[in-house]
């Protein structure tokens, strides 16, 4: 709940326009947008420098989102470093079936680790255009957001002494499990949620990945997905029971059942490597409406989670930043607050179209493997249809790389 504003023991409570909370893709880009504009504006980050910059995590860009980067003076790195992934690949029945979506959309998509995002924007924010950022801070809290004058309190890691930051706007964009979404009063926001009531169990392998794009497997034992990130380095995902016990997975357990999954004619097998991330994803989605309670605006994961299914998170955090750097940066420096105005109701429409997009395909990675003899029928024609129709595939293709004209 949004707290009156407290008892200061820091010597001079200070005033920033805008206070980013969370230093992940989305708070990085909204504080690298309002830099860039002169705007004055302070991150505040739970973790330190070395660890954010480490994180593995996303690794599939959409063509826009890099584009909307690169306007903004955030892709230099990126663009010399990434790859370009043109198709990707589905196994299932024992055979493989390639969709080339670039021939469909003209667009593509950009593989670069998130990690590796973050450490540019980090730099580029604190190291180039001067921006303030304070790490390891604890205990965040926000007040007063309905009024004109919020703030953001926290406590120093270093002094121990709670800090107070006066400010014209908060831009909540502290992940999946942060502050700021819980800030907001019971009954203001409307949370719907979907489980799926499937696990994932995420892995990291240093190896290889064993074909020039990514991989779903729909097998009638679990999905199992392999997504390239570097030439040493190979994300792949195995389907489990929600709340599987990641320790049960033995490397053998892990390559056995990767070989089997993705196996297909003519197809070359994983290529093992050391495990070196292994964790179990429930797989859930969340979305939170409005976007913006009074001073505060949410982005990203803060607002809105979306399982890995069809690689959208990352991609939906950019679209939010850009958005709300850029309205901010109006509002701040132009006096024009019709962004901020229709802030949420923009976001929202992508947002729920990704969504949408995500739960059909998660029939299609996991229908076969239902037991139900129905849906494995469905699924099965479902797949068959993205490669026997042109219109079903290209209209799969606009949604994976996110092209429509208008969400
Ligand atoms: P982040 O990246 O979670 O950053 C939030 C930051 O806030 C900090 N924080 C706080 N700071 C201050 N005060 C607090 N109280 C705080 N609490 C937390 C955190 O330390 C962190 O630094 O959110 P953001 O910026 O919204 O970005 C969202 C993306 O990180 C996320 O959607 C993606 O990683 C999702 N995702 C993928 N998205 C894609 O677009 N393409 C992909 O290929 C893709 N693969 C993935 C993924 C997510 C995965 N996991 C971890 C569920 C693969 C995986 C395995």
């Amino acid at each position: 709940m949004t707290q009156r504003f407290p008892h200061s023991n820091s010597p001079t409570p200070q005033h920033f326009p805008v206070v980013v909370v969370g230093a992940g893709p989305a708070g990085l880009t909204v504080g690298n947008i309002l830099r860039a504009a002169g705007v004055d504006c302070l991150v505040l980050e739970t973790g330190t420098r070395e660890f954010i910059e480490r994180r593995p995590r996303a690794g599939v860009l959409e063509e826009w989102a890099v584009r909307g980067l690169e306007r903004r003076g955030l892709a230099g790195r990126l663009l010399d470093r990434a790859e370009r992934h043109t198709a990707c690949e589905f196994r299932f029945a024992g055979e493989r079936y390639r969709l080339s979506y670039q021939e469909l959309t003209g667009s593509h998509h950009w593989v670069y680790p998130q990690h590796l995002l973050v450490t540019d924007l980090v730099r580029e924010y604190a190291d180039v255009r001067g921006g303030r950022i304070r790490f390891g801070v604890r205990d965040v809290r926000l007040h007063d957001l309905d009024g004109d004058r919020p703030s953001v309190s926290y406590v120093c890691p270093r002094s121990g002494r709670r800090e107070v930051v006066a400010c014209d706007f908060v831009a909540g964009c502290d992940g999946a499990r942060g502050v700021t979404r819980s800030s907001v009063a019971p009954g203001r926001a409307r949370v719907a949620r979907h489980d799926y009531g499937i696990g994932w169990l995420a892995l990291l392998a240093e190896a290889p990945a064993s074909a020039d794009c990514v991989l779903f497997g729909c097998h009638p034992d679990g999905f199992a997905g392999q997504m390239p990130r570097s030439p040493e380095v190979t994300r792949y995902y195995l389907q489990c029971p929600p709340g599987d016990d990641p320790d049960s997975w033995s490397h053998e357990r892990v390559w056995t059942e990767l070989r089997r999954r993705l196996a297909a004619a003519g197809a070359a097998p994983p290529v093992e490597g050391r495990l070196i991330e292994k964790r179990v994803l429930d797989m859930h989605d969340y979305v939170t409406e409005p976007m913006v309670f009074g001073r505060l605006f949410l982005a990203g994961d803060a607002a809105h989670l979306i399982a890995p299914i069809a690689a959208k998170g990352m991609n939906l955090a950019l679209h939010d930043a850009f958005l709300l750097g850029d309205s901010l940066v109006a509002l701040l420096t132009r006096d024009d607050d019709s962004g901020l105005a229709g802030y949420s109701r923009e976001c929202l429409r992508r947002v729920w179209d990704y969504q949408e997009f995500s739960q059909w395909l998660s029939e299609l990675y996991h229908g076969a493997a239902t037991g139900d003899p129905f849906r494995s029928g469905t699924t099965l024609a479902r797949l068959h249809r993205l490669f026997t129709s042109p219109t079903a595939a290209a209209a799969f293709a606009e949604q994976y790389l996110g092209t429509a004209a208008r969400h």
